[in-house]
C-alpha cells in the first residue's frame, strides 16, 4: 500500500506546503490481519520521534522528511506533558513546542502519525512525562483519584484540541491511531476504570480514529479496552556493553492467537537503546541493536504475521536542559537508525531494505502462516506465510538459533502455483546463504505490474511502474549467488546491460531463469509481449543506494545521492531535493516522456543511459572550517557559600506539612519540589546560632538514585568546604575554628536534581528531590533554611526555553547564559583551566560561524579532559542549555548544537557553568566539531527567543509575585 502522498507543491522543506485543499475524508478499519486504509490492507512500518528531544522546528521536517525517504510509513510520536505545562493550568503550544506545525510537516511529509499523549509517557524523561507541578499533589498517579483525574483532563482538553484536527478521519492531517496510557500492566478495577475515563474522555475530544494500547495482555475486553491492544519488545534489553550479546528470538504465537480482531502489533519494537551516567556509549547501542539485529528481529515479526510494527527509537534526538530521568545522560541517541546529530548509518539502511519491501508487496498486509518443508540444512529455519487471496508466498530464512554466527548453506523447497514443492535454487552448484546473524525475505508468487515472478532467492527491495515498463531491485549479500524466476507466456527477448547474468528459458515451464552473482549493480532488460521489466540486481552496498520518492504522478526511482528528500513533476521535468555526502552520480528512473531535472531548484545536464534513465553529475559539499575557541571570559559564580551573602530574598525552606505523601523525613520539609524549583541545581542555606559544640553536620540529600546515577551535592559551612556526596546521607566534620559561637552561621549547600524518577503506580515520582534532612553532633542546634532554584520556580521568565532550561546557579539566576549579557568585566583565561577551589566558575566565549550556504553541517560542542576531573558543566548555546558533561562519569563528551538554536551564518554565544565538586575541578578543552558536512536541501529558521535584557525584564516583572510565593 501506498503511504500517503507528500502535499503537492512542496518543492522544497523551506517552502510552506500548500494551503490543503478542502479536506478529503478516509476510512480507518482493521481485522486481524491489518490496519485496512480507505479500503486497503496496509503494512504500517513506523519509527518513534520526540519532537521535545529535537529543540528546532525545521529539524522536525528533517527528520520525517529521512524517515519517509526510508519507507517509513508512519511516525511514531510521544507528547510530553510536562514539556508544555510549567504550571496548572499554563500550556505552551508556541514555537519549539508548536504541536500543530509538528502534525502539519508530518501530513506535508507524506506520513501518518501516531500518537502517543500520555498522560503518562515514561520514555527516560522526568516524571515519565508528569509535569512539576504534579510533584506536590497527593493523587495517586494513574488512578481515578480525583485531583490527579483533574490534572490529567486539564492536559487532555488541550492536547486533544490539537491533535482532533489533525486526524486522517476527516481529512485534515494524518493522525491514524491514538495511545491510551503507557506500559500500564495492572488489571484492578481502578486501573480498568482510569483507561476507561481516558477513552471516554479522548471521544468526547473529538478522538475518532483507534484507540491502541501497548499494555501487552492487559485490555483486551471489558472495561478500560483498546480498540487495538499491542505488545512492546526489547529482545537485545539495554546493556549495551556486550553489543555482542544476543538474545534468542521469542515466538510471538501464543500473543497472535489471542489477537482475534485486530493485528500483531508492536507499539514498541526495540530500534536501539537508551545508554546511562558511566556507560559504553550510543556506538555501543547502535552495535547491539545493528543491521544484523534489524534482519533477524523485525523479520522475525514478519514471520510471526506482524502488520504493524513501530521502532523504538528512529530519532532519539537530544535531553537538552533537564529533561532526562535520572540515570540517562543528555544525548538519547539511543544507538537509532538516524543518530542525534540527524545522520544517517548503517541501521537506516538496513531498515530502508526492508521497509521499502513492505510497502512494494502489499500483499504482506494479509497473510496466514502455512506449513513448509523444512531446509535441508538444519542449522536453518525457514517460516511461510501465505497470502489467502493471491497466493503470494513468503519464506522468512535465518538460523534456528538466531545467536547463532556460522555461515550456512541450504536449499529451500517452495510451493509454486498449485504444483508440488520445487528445490531451489535450481541451479546446479549454487545454495542460499545465511552467513552469521543474518535473515532473508524471499518471495514466490508475486505479481507487480505486468509481471509474474516465480521465486527469486534475491531479496525483493521495491518495485515500480513507469509508463509501460516495470522495474524491480533486488538484492543479495556481496558476492553470494541469486537465482530470480519469472514466468512469460512465450520465451521473452532479454538483454543484460550490465553486470555477469546467465539465463535459461524453460518452454516446459514457461519459466526465465537468471543467475548471477550480488556483485555491484546488474541490470537485466526483459520484453515479451506487451511487457517490459527492468530487473536491477545488486549487493546490499548497490541496493542502498536507490530512493524511491512519491510524485503527484506516482513513484519515481533515484540512485545515487546521499538522501533524496521530494519529487515533483512539473510539466515535462523533473524537480528533486536531497543531499549529497561528496560529488557523485545521480540516476533517475521516470516516466518516459520525462525531459530532464532539477536538484535542489539547480536544472542539471541530464544524459539518457543504455537503462533509460537519466544520469546527471551532482556536487558535493565544499569543506568546512569551524573557528577555534582560543579566548574565554571566567568568573567565579558561588556567592552564596560566603557567610555574608544576602539570601533576604529568598524562600524561607519551612514547610511543615504536603500534600506529596512522598515525605517521610523529619521536619520542616526541604523538598525543592514543595518550594516549586522543579528542575535543575538547588542551592540552601541553613543559619543556625553556634553553641561552637557542634562537631559534625549530617545532611542527607536526593539527587535521584537511578541506573547508578550520578546526582552530587557539595556543602560548605562559613565558607570552608565541607565535602561532596552523591546522593543519600553523609556526616561532615566540622573543625572548631570554622563557628562563631553566638553568632550567625551559614551551611550552604548545592544540591544537583537529576530529575523525577519514572513513575510505576506508587508514586514514585515524587520522590523528594534536594536536601531531606541536616542535624548536628555535638549540639541539637537548630537550623533555619532558605532554598533558591530557578528564578520565578513554576512562574517562569522564559518561557521559550521553558521549564527545564535553567535551575538555581547563581549565574542562570543572573542571565550570564544568555545571549546580550557583557562580560567583558570578566577575566580572560585559556582552557583547559584547572582549579583547586570547590566552587562554580562560568566561562563564557562567542563566535562568528558563516556556513556555505546550502549546506547541512551538524556540530557540537567537545569537552576534551586529558585525564578526567571533579567537575560537572552544564553548557549553554545562545541561552539554550544543551548538555551536562561530567567529567569523572562519562561517557558523553560531544554535545550537538543544533541548527536554528546554533546561527550558522552569525554571531554565536557559549556559556558553560563548572561546578567543581572537589578540589581538582576546572575545565577541559573546549572545541567545536563537524559531525558530517552535506550538501542539502535543508534550510532551517533561526529559533527566535529570548535575550538577556528581555529576561531581566521579565525577571524583574515577576520578583513580586514570586516574594508573595515565599509566604503562601
Ligand atoms: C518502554 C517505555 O514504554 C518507553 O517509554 C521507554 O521508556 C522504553 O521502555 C525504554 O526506552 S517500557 C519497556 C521497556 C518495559
Amino acid at each position: 500500500m501506498q503511504a500517503p502522498a507528500p502535499a503537492a507543491g512542496l518543492a522544497s522543506i523551506a517552502a510552506p506546503a500548500a494551503a490543503p485543499t478542502s479536506p478529503q475524508p478516509h476510512t480507518i478499519a482493521y481485522d486481524r490481519y491489518s490496519l485496512i486504509i480507505d479500503g486497503k490492507p496496509t503494512y504500517l512500518w513506523s519509527g518513534s520521534f520526540h519532537y521535545w528531544r529535537l529543540p528546532s522546528p525545521d529539524l522536525w521536517a528533517d527528520v520525517l522528511q529521512k524517515m519517509k525517504a526510508a519507507g517509513f510509513n508512519a511516525v511514531e510520536i510521544y507528547f510530553d506533558w510536562g514539556y508544555h505545562s510549567p504550571r496548572r493550568g499554563v500550556y505552551d503550544f508556541s514555537g519549539i513546542r508548536d504541536v500543530d506545525r509538528l502534525l502539519d510537516m508530518a501530513r506535508d511529509a507524506g506520513i501518518y502519525v501516531i500518537a502517543r499523549p500520555g498522560p503518562y509517557i515514561n520514555a527516560e524523561t522526568d516524571a515519565g512525562g508528569f509535569p512539576g507541578w504534579l510533584v506536590t499533589t497527593a493523587g495517586k498517579p494513574r488512578s481515578t483519584a480525583p485531583d490527579y483525574t483533574a490534572a490529567y483532563r486539564e492536559w487532555m482538553t488541550e492536547i486533544d484540541r490539537i491533535l482532533a484536527r489533525h486526524q486522517l478521519t476527516d481529512g485534515r492531517g494524518t493522525v491514524l491511531l491514538y495511545q491510551v496510557e503507557n506500559e500500564l500492566y495492572d488489571d484492578s478495577a481502578d486501573t480498568r476504570r482510569y483507561m476507561q475515563d481516558i477513552e471516554d474522555k479522548a471521544h468526547a475530544d473529538g478522538i475518532t480514529v483507534p484507540l491502541i494500547g501497548n499494555h501487552n495482555d492487559n485490555f483486551f475486553t471489558g472495561v478500560g479496552a483498546v480498540d487495538m491492544p499491542g505488545y512492546d519488545s526489547y529482545p537485545a534489553d539495554f546493556d549495551c556493553t556486550r553489543p555482542e550479546r544476543w538474545n534468542n528470538v521469542y515466538d510471538f504465537a501464543s500473543e497472535r492467537k489471542r489477537l482475534t480482531r485486530s493485528p500483531l502489533f508492536f507499539p514498541e519494537f526495540q530500534g536501539g537503546a537508551f545508554d546511562v551516567w558511566g556507560g559504553p556509549g550510543y556506538e555501543a547501542c547502535r552495535k547491539l541493536t545493528g543491521p544484523d539485529f534489524e534482519r533477524v528481529f523485525y523479520e522475525s515479526n514478519i514471520a510471526a504475521g506482524s502488520t504493524m510494527q513501530n521502532f523504538y527509537m528512529t530519532y532519539g534526538g537530544i535531553n537538552w536542559g533537564w529533561l532526562s530521568s535520572p540515570g540517562v545522560y543528555t544525548s538519547y541517541d539511543y544507538g537509532a537508525p538516524i543518530t542525534a546529530n540527524r545522520t544517517l548509518t548503517t541501521k537506516y539502511d538496513q531498515q530502508k531494505l526492508i521497509g521499502y519491501m513492505t510497502q512494494a508487496v502489499p500483499s504482506l498486509a494479509r497473510t496466514d502462516a502455512v506449513a513448509t518443508s523444512a531446509p535441508d540444512n538444519p542449522r536453518l529455519r525457514v517460516n511461510a506465510r501465505v497470502n489467502p487471496e493471491d497466493g503470494t508466498r513468503f519464506y522468512i530464512l535465518r538460523h534456528a538459533d538466531a545467536t547463532d554466527t556460522s555461515n550456512d548453506t541450504t536449499h529451500l523447497r517452495i510451493a509454486l502455483g498449485t504444483k508440488t514443492e520445487t528445490t531451489v535454487p535450481q541451479q546446479p552448484g549454487t545454495a542460499i546463504r545465511i552467513d552469521g546473524r543474518d535473515s532473508k525475505v524471499l518471495l514466490a508468487n508475486v505479481h507487480f505490474g505486468k509481471q509474474d515472478l516465480a521465486y527469486s532467492t534475491s531479496e525483493l527491495m521495491t518495485q515500480l511502474s513507469l509508463g509501460d515498463r516495470d522495474i524491480a531491485v533486488l538484492y543479495g549479500r556481496h558476492d553470494e549467488d541469486g537465482e530470480t524466476v519469472l514466468r512469460y507466456a512465450a520465451e521473452p527477448t532479454t538483454q543484460v546491460i550490465d553486470g555477469k547474468v546467465a539465463m535459461h528459458w524453460d518452454a516446459a515451464t514457461h519459466t526465465l531463469r537468471l543467475n548471477y552473482r550480488h556483485d555491484g549493480l546488474a541490470r537485466v532488460a526483459v520484453h515479451q509481449g506487451d511487457s517490459t521489466l527492468l530487473l536491477l540486481i545488486g549487493d546490499n552496498e548497490a541496493a542502498i543506494r536507490f530512493w524511491q520518492l512519491p510524485t503527484q504522478a506516482g513513484p519515481i526511482l533515484l540512485r545515487g545521492p546521499y538522501l533524496a528528500r521530494t519529487a515533483i513533476h512539473d510539466g515535462d521535468r523533473l524537480a528533486l531535493t536531497g543531499d549529497t555526502d561528496a560529488a557523485g552520480e545521480i540516476e533517475v528512473f521516470t516516466a518516459p516522456d520525462t525531459r530532464g531535472f532539477s536538484w535542489n531548484g539547480v536544472p542539471v545536464a541530464a544524459n539518457v543511459t543504455a537503462s533509460a534513465s537519466l544520469q546527471a553529475h551532482l556536487d558535493g559539499p565544499t569543506p568546512v572550517s569551524l573557528p577555534h575557541l582560543t579566548t574565554w571570559h571566567i568568573s567565579e559564580a558561588a556567592p552564596e557559600i560566603a557567610p555574608a551573602f544576602d539570601d533576604s530574598a529568598w524562600k524561607a525552606a519551612d514547610r511543615a506539612t504536603t500534600p506529596n505523601p512522598y515525605w517521610n523525613h523529619k521536619l520542616p520539609i526541604l523538598d525543592a519540589d514543595d518550594y516549586d524549583f522543579h528542575h535543575g541545581n538547588v542551592w540552601y542555606r541553613g543559619h543556625f546560632k553556634a553553641t561552637g559544640k557542634e562537631t559534625a553536620i549530617l545532611l542527607g540529600a536526593n539527587t535521584g538514585v537511578h541506573l547508578g546515577n550520578h546526582g552530587i551535592f557539595t556543602a560548605w559551612l562559613n565558607g570552608h568546604f565541607l565535602g561532596n556526596n552523591p546522593s543519600g546521607a553523609q556526616q561532615f566534620p566540622i573543625d572548631p575554628r570554622w563557628l562563631k559561637a553566638g553568632g550567625d552561621n551559614v551551611v550552604s549547600v548545592l544540591v544537583e536534581n537529576t530529575g523525577h524518577l519514572q513513575e510505576e503506580h506508587s508514586g514514585t515520582f515524587r520522590e523528594p528531590r534536594g536536601l531531606i534532612g541536616a542535624s548536628f553532633a555535638g549540639a541539637p542546634t537548630d537550623i533555619r533554611w532558605k532554598i533558591q532554584g530557578n528564578v520565578g520556580g513554576e512562574a517562569l521568565p522564559d518561557p521559550i526555553r521553558g521549564p527545564f532550561n535553567a535551575g538555581g546557579f547563581y549565574g542562570e539566576r543572573m542571565g550570564w547564559h544568555l545571549p546580550g549579557f557583557s562580560d567583558g568585566r570578566w577575566a580572560t583565561t585559556t582552557l583547559p583551566r584547572a582549579t583547586d577551589k570547590p566552587g562554580v566558575d562560568w566561562y563564557r566565549t562567542s563566535f562568528r560561524l558563516d556556513l556555505p550556504a546550502g549546506q547541512d553541517v551538524p556540530i557540537a560542542l567537545r569537552i576534551h579532559d586529558i585525564a578526567p576531573h571533579h567537575y560537572r558543566a552544564i553548557i549553554f548555546i545562545n541561552g539554550w542549555q544543551m548538555g551536562r558533561y561530567i567529567s569523572d562519569v562519562g561517557p558523553q563528551t560531544d554535545f550537538e548544537l543544533p541548527a536554528g538554536l546554533l546561527n550558522t551564518h552569525g554571531d554565536n554565544t557559549i556559556a558553560i557553568a563548572s561546578w567543581s565538586t572537589a578540589q581538582d575541578g576546572g575545565l577541559g578543552e573546549v572545541s567545536l566539531v563537524a559531525q558530517g558536512n552535506l550538501r542539502s536541501a535543508l534550510h532551517v529558521g533561526t529559533v527566535a527567543a529570548p535575550d538577556y535584557e528581555q529576561v531581566m525584564q521579565a525577571q524583574r516583572a515577576l520578583s513580586k509575585p514570586a516574594k508573595g510565593d515565599a509566604t503562601k
